[in-house]
């Protein structure tokens, strides 16, 4: 599979698509899920073209992983959560749907269930 530049988060990176900005750097951009599993769910992607994870460069995974670990520390501050999981899903078959690497942040809160963990 090659990258689709068409893809709904090249749209989002180009503007043309809006998303709720959570963050931004030089490398990476963090926005909320526009079908979040929990309070908080947000996703965090590459400013340059990657499929997915083993699509990526090391210096793309890198840069992600700095952000991931901004915006965790963020929901645990910001929105009290308990904890924070984080998901990563290459290819069709472990569910991606986008194709343009994305990790999500899922915050978990003390006492409450996630609604729907699996989706
Ligand atoms: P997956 O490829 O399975 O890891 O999931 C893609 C995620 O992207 C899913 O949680 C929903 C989210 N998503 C899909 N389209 C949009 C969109 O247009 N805007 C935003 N903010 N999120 C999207």
């Amino acid at each position: 599979m090659t990258y689709d530049t068409e893809n709904i988060f090249a749209k989002i990176l180009r503007g043309e698509i809006p998303s709720e900005k959570l963050y931004e750097d030089e490398d990476t951009y963090a926005f909320m899920d526009i079908m979040p599993r929990a309070e908080g769910h947000c996703l965090v992607i590459p400013k340059g073209p990657a499929i997915n994870m083993l699509d990526a460069t090391p210096q793309q995974l890198a840069a992600c992983i700095k952000t991931v670990h901004i915006l965790g520390h963020a929901v645990m501050r910001g929105l009290g959560a308990g904890g924070v999981k984080v998901e990563q899903y290459s290819e069709a078959v472990s569910g991606q749907e986008v194709f343009h690497l994305h990790y999500h942040v899922l915050p978990f809160y003390e006492g409450k269930r996630m609604e729907n963990p699996g989706a």
